[in-house]
């Protein structure tokens, strides 16, 4: 009886602690399987605007060639050069494809039926402008055609046409996903050809979000994370560089300010965020710097204290001094020469003003100019903004700047939601721009979301005015660093992060809410292998076990 007891207790148990246990470590247990391929299914991520395919195979060259052409010429094809170098790592990875043993086999094979060795041996790309400024709204589109020309010695042909560079760029991600080794004829082949793609953005604005304040992160991860963007078609990183926590970036004509990094490692020279603001636009990615003031700037003040309302006191900045703008604007300065995108974000959230009226010098100045401290708050986001303009850049802000004082804020202010679903709608009813980063779904840091959440959430909803929903530039996911730092961040980023590039990207009618696990979820699961093919450990998916699907 005692052992039936016993029995009984331990199965009870397990059930206890065993579906906790998948949930709490779903991704490390039970996964879910990447099913067969199913051949009626088109596996592209994110999905282009409009496409037609057939049923064709063609075979690619491993020593494939690029043409360059268009009105541009050659002024701008290095960008597409170096894309090009990149890609074919990618496609042709395995070292069979190109293996001359393996190539002799493949030709008798096919010897009688085709003239030439291999399919496509050529991607022509024609770009019609040599402008290679990337910024807010560039002409991302492209075409991509893959053709059976029967009659030539060439049996097949592979063109991208875009009007700029970035439209390229994007093209030739789309035909890197076409490309797939065939582990039987060891040859890299396209299926479903011919195809027809016209592709274009929905959105502009397509952001990530990094946090280097919190945790640093080193130059040679953002620049992979950056690559791993450009596979999604994200085009803007959010660089939040600094916080309460850490001042990691050097900032010349103040050269104390970086004595606030963690360590005297754990910083970015002005050379290294030139290199990744470079090694960002050669993926037709714009790099937006943060500068969040007046709160989260605690860490300014290591380096110069007076910048504290006092030492036991240290967060917003002293709002009272000129000195905190004399640095503020300086570093603004240094950061023109650094970040070409006309968007800079200038924070403006969670603003805790206790400080100001708790500090006999701040809160007597706040007197004379009788100002209340909601008013001060104003009146350095005010500030700020102005200080941005003056140096010619588009300020963005966190959305309680706007929830504070709407009719206040420079009308060319870009409102950016974090807080809940609701902002957007009353920011483009009053003219501003907003960009969508609702941390309900879209804060990549808040694990317990669900990929078909983070799918499912919509920048226009409650937005139906079609004037009003093109204020809208676009949406962010928000990979913020208090909990992840190199050894997990790119876990922590995919695949949900892609999830929203989809959002993003695609159309909305071809990116509905209902059904997502019968064709949604495939070409996510096939598209998070064709991360981890890349070398990025984006993590499972996590579906059937740490929730059940809503249809
Ligand atoms: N840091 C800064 C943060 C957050 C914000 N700003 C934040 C707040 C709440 C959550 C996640 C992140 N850590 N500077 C808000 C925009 Cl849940």
């Amino acid at each position: 009886m005692l052992r039936m007891f016993c029995y009984f207790f331990v199965l009870c148990a397990l059930f206890v602690v065993l579906p906790q246990s998948l949930v709490l470590h779903g991704s490390r247990g039970i996964r879910t399987k990447q099913p067969h391929l199913d051949e009626s299914l088109i596996y592209l991520w994110p999905l282009p605007a409009e496409f037609t395919s057939g049923d064709e195979v063609l075979s690619v060259d491993p020593s494939l060639k690029l043409s360059v052409a268009g009105t541009g010429g050659a002024g701008a094809s290095y960008i597409v050069e170096e894309a090009f170098e990149r890609y074919k790592k990618i496609i042709f990875e395995h070292s069979g494809s190109g293996n001359v043993g393996a190539r002799l086999r493949f030709k008798r094979v096919l010897v009688e039926s085709i003239i030439s060795e291999y399919d496509v041996s050529q991607l022509k790309i024609t770009v019609h402008s040599d402008n290679d400024e990337l910024q807010l709204g560039v002409d991302e589109s492209y075409t991509l055609q893959v053709s059976k020309v029967k009659e030539d010695s060439i049996a097949g042909e592979v063109t991208i046409e875009a009007n700029t560079v970035y439209g390229a760029l994007r093209g030739i991600e789309t035909f890197s996903q076409l490309c797939s080794f065939d582990y039987t004829t060891k040859t890299v082949q396209i299926h479903k050809a011919p195809w027809v793609i016209h592709d274009q953005p929905r959105f502009a604005y397509r952001g990530l979000m990094l946090d280097t304040s919190r945790h640093y992160l080193p130059v040679t991860v953002i620049k992979q994370i950056i690559d791993s963007m450009s596979y999604a078609k994200f085009n803007v990183l959010h660089w939040h560089i600094i916080d309460e926590e850490s001042f990691p970036l050097e900032v010349p004509s103040y050269p104390n300010l970086w004595n606030g990094s963690y360590t005297k490692w754990e910083r970015y020279t002005v050379e290294d965020a030139y290199e990744i603001v470079n090694f960002a636009k050669m993926r037709g990615i714009n790099v937006m710097a943060e500068v969040d003031v007046p709160g989260h700037a605690e860490s300014w003040g290591v380096g110069y204290p007076d910048l504290w309302p006092s030492p036991t006191c240290r967060e917003p900045l002293d709002v009272s001094k000129n000195f905190t703008f004399d640095v503020f604007s300086g570093i603004l300065t240094e950061l023109r020469k650094i970040f070409p995108f006309e968007l800079f974000h200038l924070g403006g959230d969670e603003v805790n003003t206790d400080c100001w009226s708790k500090t006999p010098h701040v809160k007597q100045w706040l007197q004379t100019n009788n100002l209340t401290t909601k008013d001060g708050y104003q009146y350095f986001v005010l500030k700020a903004q102005e200080i941005a303009l003056s140096k010619n850049w588009t300020p963005v802000n966190w959305e309680e700047t706007f929830n504070a004082f709407p009719s206040k804020l420079n009308p060319q202010t870009i409102v950016h939601n974090w807080l809940g679903p609701g902002v957007c709608p009353k920011a483009v009813a009053k003219g501003f721009r907003c960009i969508f980063s609702n941390q309900g779904v879209w804060y990549l840091d808040h694990l317990d979301v669900p990929w078909d959440q983070v799918y499912t959430a919509e920048p226009l909803e409650g937005i139906y005015d079609a004037s009003q929903q093109k204020l809208v530039i676009g949406g962010e996911v928000c990979m913020w660093g208090e909990t992840a730092d190199t050894s997990d961040i790119q876990q922590t980023i995919w695949p949900r992060a892609a999830a929203a590039a989809e959002r993003l990207w695609s159309p909305r009618e071809s990116t509905p809410k209902a059904n997502i696990t019968s064709t949604t979820l495939p070409r996510l699961l096939n598209f998070r292998c064709l991360l981890n093919r890349r070398g990025v450990a984006a993590a499972p998916v996590r579906h059937f076990y740490a929730r059940q699907a809503p249809d």
